[in-house]
């Protein structure tokens, strides 16, 4: 059986060499500790990691190590995670540590994979190749049931393909799931009947994972015909537990509020790369990956690099649809579709609802921006023809 190999990127602690550096990662992940032991029998050592190759860099090192395959639980990514990205990270030895990513035999992936994935979300709406537009709804929390399908009518109006909760929004007393969903999905039906369009609506379910399933289910009694979880905060479990419930018949929108804390500083921490591996693997059917030109800090080659984790080989997993999202408004769809590809769902919150004219008017020039980018007309020339988008423009400008 293969083993798992990972990728880290490391600065040794003053004094420390990068091959001391980089036994301690190996050995605290699996059999080792601060010092020798007289209680490790022999037969253990074969659950040794390695260090495979260092290679100097401006300034770090990055390090391969070799864990063997039996050291991990098959289908436990928690203990996965324990052993990849454990306590070495607090490791006095290493003055900084990033996990960039890893190698995982296919035997050590028997996880279903989205039920859904690009192909069927765009089944429902009934697309092959265009981006599909989201908005979400603002203000994030606050807002009553009526207000928030109103808004939610609006969106759907104007032509987004999917509306979501934000990461804030779950059940709270301001605004009920069992009132909310009813009230949204009842305006998108009302969308559907008069232009025939079908749009999601991914009800943030993030909640304690002995009941997220639970919580789930009862979204869609209540009519969601998608479901949306905080992957980070309420634990990979959590997500593996709505890719494998049966009861969960619809496509799972993945957020990863809280990732930037691990994933911003590129010298300490977790890259989205190996995040991304594992949400595709659980079952998510879209995840955000971060934009190329909107409001949080991203460089276009890691977003390029992870989106390619969810739509490239992945030992027969069907591919995960990624989310550009954050800071985002027609003047910039142009430059996430040339570095990003089509194969994509463009969000905007702000983007949409701050349109001089309101959410249906925010909707329809996202749409424009992304028709003229498929039909290849420049920006400005289509904006000539569609009121909606010059306006877009003319308040947020270009790139
Ligand atoms: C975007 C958003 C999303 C971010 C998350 C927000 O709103 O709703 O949560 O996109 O970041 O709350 O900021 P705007 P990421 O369109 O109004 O910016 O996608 O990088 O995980
Ligand atoms: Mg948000």
């Amino acid at each position: 059986m293969p083993d798992v190999i990972a990728t880290y990127r490391f600065i040794p602690d003053k004094g420390t060499s990068p091959e001391e550096a980089a036994r301690w990662i190996a050995e605290e992940e699996t059999t080792g500790t601060w010092t020798a032991i007289g209680t490790t029998a022999e037969y253990v050592r074969r659950l040794d990691g390695e260090v495979m190759e260092i290679t100097p860099g401006q300034g770090h090192y990055h390090v391969k190590i070799r864990y063997p395959a039996e050291i991990f639980e098959p289908g436990n990514v928690a203990q996965y995670l324990s052993v990849v990205a454990g306590n070495l990270f607090g490791l006095k030895k290493l003055a900084s540590v990033r996990f960039l990513d890893m190698d995982v035999p296919e035997s050590l992936i028997p996880f279903a994979g989205p039920k859904f994935w690009i192909r069927g979300v765009r089944a429902i709406i009934g697309t092959t190749n265009r981006p599909h537009v989201g908005t979400i709804i603002k203000p994030k929390v606050g807002l009553t049931p009526d207000d928030t399908a109103e808004v939610a009518y609006q969106a759907a109006v104007g032509g987004v393909d999917l509306i979501k909760d934000d990461e804030t929004l779950t059940d709270q007393a301001f605004c009920p799931m069992r009132e909310r969903v009813p009230k949204v999905m009842a305006g998108l039906r009302k969308v559907k009947e008069e232009t025939g369009r079908q749009v999601l609506y991914a009800v943030n379910v993030t909640s304690r994972a002995d009941r997220i399933v639970e919580k789930a289910e009862e979204a869609i009694s209540l009519g969601a015909n998608m479901v949306m979880v905080d992957v980070l905060i309420a634990g990979f479990g959590a997500l593996q537990a709505l890719g494998e419930a049966p009861g969960v018949t619809v496509p799972i929108h993945v957020h990863r509020a809280m990732h930037a804390a691990m994933t911003r500083n590129k010298e300490h921490g977790i890259a989205m790369r190996p995040l991304a591996r594992i949400v595709r693997w659980l079952g998510g059917d879209q995840l955000h990956t971060g934009t190329v030109s909107g409001k949080m800090s991203h460089e276009a080659e890691e977003v390029v690099g992870d989106n390619r984790v969810l739509t490239g080989p992945c030992f027969g997993k069907k591919r995960t649809f990624p989310v550009s999202s954050g800071g985002l408004h027609p003047g910039k769809v142009f430059r996430e579709l040339e570095t990003l590809g089509t194969d994509i769902v463009l969000q905007a919150g702000g983007g949409i609802h701050g349109h001089p004219d309101g959410t249906a008017a925010g909707a329809m020039a996202m749409r424009q921006a992304v028709d003229a980018f498929m039909e290849e007309i420049p920006l400005q020339e289509y904006a000539k023809q569609h009121y909606e988008l010059e306006r877009a423009l003319k308040q947020w400008g270009v790139g």
